[in-house]
């Protein structure tokens, strides 16, 4: 059995398109049962995997084995929440697009984003789209988000993708990596694609003017290939971001700010909740932790399925 290696560039949920090194390109099927860790995800095959074919034709094949993942970015459909769905694999930083209008990105969204992504330790980079429809207070409301995420760690970029384009800003982040581009419906994540090379040609389409949310332009995870090198990864906007079951105990490291200061809480085991002596609830009341993020924090832990001890 001949089989060819290559990158999953495109995923739909059935088929798969697998470039080869040499620029070959094959539109292959999955057979058998590929598992992580026994979880069930709607697409065990991803964009970013690399992967093992046995070519049946010239131009199919069917797909046998997928090669160790450096990092993934997986999430739970909070509706069906027994379905996992894996975003994309073996990246080397995201791009999380928010806006604070049409649509609003909740908070608690990009904190559960930044815990999946934190649980593999890949740099997340915040960009605050749509400035150029933004009110002074949601200009107030930018520069608070800013704040706060900077100083938990996170690099933030505010801009508008259709008025005064910052090019040379958005070709440096995507340059010689693989970018993830994530985000809700509608925040402008084909549109930054678009911008990096107008030859992806990819469709946008306007938010719904009545609802003020995207309308899930883009169906399917595709990968395009950077002209000055790397690889940019274009994603269905997520409606909700569930988190994979984790361990309680191990939560509060995915938030660098609270993960800092919990080495000064009392006791060792403290998660951060009502212990006597937590430098954590303290550092909450003082303002030094946002109190957004606790609540991020919180919430997290409250629909963790595992035991408080
Ligand atoms: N005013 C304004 N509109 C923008 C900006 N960036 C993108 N848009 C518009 O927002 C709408 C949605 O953009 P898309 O790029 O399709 O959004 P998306 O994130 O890819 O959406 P999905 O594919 O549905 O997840 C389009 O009408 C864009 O022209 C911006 O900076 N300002
Ligand atoms: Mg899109
Ligand atoms: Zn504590």
């Amino acid at each position: 059995m001949h089989l060819r290696r290559g990158l999953v560039i495109k995923s739909t949920g059935s088929h798969y398109r697998v470039q080869c090194e040499d620029g070959h390109i094959a539109e292959c099927v999955i057979k058998g049962k590929f598992r992580i860790k026994g979880i069930k995800s709607t697409n065990p095959v991803t964009v970013g995997d690399f992967v093992l074919y046995e070519p049946d034709s010239s131009d199919t094949g069917v797909i046998r084995e997928i090669e160790k993942r450096k990092n993934y970015i997986i999430r739970k459909s909070p509706k069906l929440s027994r379905q996992y769905q894996i975003i994309a694999a073996n990246i080397d930083h995201v791009l999380l697009l928010a806006t604070l209008r049409e649509p609003v990105t909740p908070v608690e969204f990009i904190d559960r984003f930044l815990v999946a992504a934190e649980s593999f330790r890949i740099p997340v980079k915040i960009i605050f789209n749509k400035t150029d429809i933004y009110t002074k207070k949601d200009h107030v409301q930018l520069k608070y988000l800013s704040d706060v995420y900077r100083k938990a760690g996170y690099d933030c970029y505010s801009m508008s993708l259709t008025e005064n384009i910052e090019e040379n800003l958005i070709n440096g982040l995507v340059k010689g990596k693989i970018t993830l581009v994530s985000g809700n419906s509608g925040v402008g994540k084909s549109t930054l694609l678009n911008i990096v090379d107008p030859g992806y040609n990819i469709k946008i389409d306007n938010i719904s003017r009545y609802h003020k949310q995207g309308k899930h332009t883009t169906t399917f995870a595709e990968m395009y290939q950077v002209k000055e090198g790397g690889y940019v990864i274009d994603t269905p906007g997520i409606k909700g971001f569930g988190l994979i079951d984790m361990e309680k105990e191990e939560i509060y490291h995915f938030f660098p700010e609270i993960f800092r200061i919990s080495e000064k809480c009392r006791y060792y085991n403290c998660l951060h909740n009502d212990e006597p002596g937590c430098a954590v609830k303290e550092a909450v009341d003082a303002g030094e932790i946002e109190w957004f993020r606790y609540r991020s924090y919180l919430n997290i832990m409250l629909d963790s399925n595992s035991k408080y001890r």
